[in-house]
């Protein structure tokens, strides 16, 4: 059952132009007026601008510039996914909480965010840029009943849910570039790291990293990076409301995550490859024994492999490594 603030601040996101009344919303949800009073006020402190008239009520007119659990929830359609939000202003890194917080048990669907990360991770050893106040650097708990064979398909359904969630709130239409970036018009705007904890064959517990370019504008960004990144505001010349982000990309995994495990990986694989900028083009990969090959991306085959044809028609299994455009 959420708080009595969180189910104040739903009544107020459900109601953006309209007041509420502090007798309606006691009403509703089963408390005094005074207890609203006090929870309008917790939220005023929180950084909630809530317009207040005797006799008319409460109306929310702005939401702070962080990332608030309370915000998230308030309008989260999901059964498990991000139900339960572990939330700090800072970390070294969500992906590091994560791992601990699966080793000691956090179910299914917990979701793990930072207003800023000073230790964020990108994959091999790279790192990942998170400034404070301005993107989504968030980890989410799954434990699929799956071999490990098949955790890779979870990175790629996660770039799907990721770029359908994109188009929904901002309406950008996004790229996915193999194995785990989503990218516009050339440049960086999501990174997604997968990582696992195993026992024999089985997934414990898989943690999705996911790394997105919200609010940040040039100056949020290292020289090196500001070549090759963008975000969301530098896109549109606006902010966006990167609770509204999370609760559809929460709804969109949910949703694709349902629907591998009782069907399989035929529809993302189909959306992967309608969203993938690399199929048809001619790339260099390094594949499995470690060779470096160039050739025809020709799609992903069932498992989540990239398939690349060389010019003798040989084709590569291409598993997690960066590729590059020739052409
Ligand atoms: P990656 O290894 O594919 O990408 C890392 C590379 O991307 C860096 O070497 C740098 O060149 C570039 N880069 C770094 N920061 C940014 C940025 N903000 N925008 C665009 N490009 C950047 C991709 O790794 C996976 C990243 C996952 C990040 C999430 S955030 C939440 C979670 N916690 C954590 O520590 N990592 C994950």
């Amino acid at each position: 059952m959420p708080s009595t603030k969180a189910r104040i601040l739903m009544m107020l996101f459900e109601h953006p132009h309209q007041f509420i009344s502090g007798q309606e919303m006691s009403d509703a949800i089963g408390c005094s007026r005074t207890a609203v009073w006090k929870q309008i006020k917790e939220l005023e402190k929180d950084g909630y601008r809530i317009e207040s008239i005797p006799k008319k009520g409460y109306r929310l007119k702005g939401t702070p510039n962080r990332i608030s659990p309370e915000e998230i929830l308030a309008g989260l359609k999901t059964e498990i996914f991000g139900r339960h939000i572990v939330y700090e202003p800072s970390m070294p890194s969500t992906q590091k909480r994560a791992h601990h917080l699966a080793e000691d048990g956090a179910p299914e669907g917990t979701l793990v965010i930072s207003d800023e990360q000073t230790e964020g991770r990108g994959r091999l050893g790279r790192t990942w840029h998170s400034p404070k106040g301005t993107g989504i650097w968030m980890s989410l708990i799954l434990r699929p009943k799956l071999s490990l064979n098949k955790i890779p398909q979870l990175t790629l359904m996660t770039a799907v849910a990721i770029v359908k969630a994109i188009k929904v709130v901002t309406g950008i239409e996004c790229q996915i570039k193999w194995p785990n970036d989503i990218f516009y018009n050339g440049k960086k705007l999501v990174g997604i790291l997968t990582e696992l904890q195993a026992e024999e064959n089985q997934a414990k517990a898989v943690i999705i990293g996911m790394g997105m370019n919200v609010n940040l504008t040039e100056q949020d960004l290292p020289d090196d990076i500001k070549k090759i990144a963008t975000s969301i505001q530098m896109i549109t010349g606006k902010p966006c409301s990167r609770a509204h982000l999370i609760q559809d990309i929460m709804k969109q995994m949910e949703s694709f995550y349902h629907f591998y495990l009782e069907d399989g990986f035929g529809l993302i694989k189909t959306l992967w490859e309608t969203y993938a900028m690399n199929i048809g083009r001619i790339i260099t990969a390094r594949n499995v024994n470690g060779q470096v090959v160039k050739g025809l991306a020709r799609g992903i085959n069932d498992e989540g492999v990239l398939l690349l044809e060389d010019q003798e028609g040989r084709i590569h299994r291409i598993y997690s490594t960066d590729i590059e455009f020739n052409g």
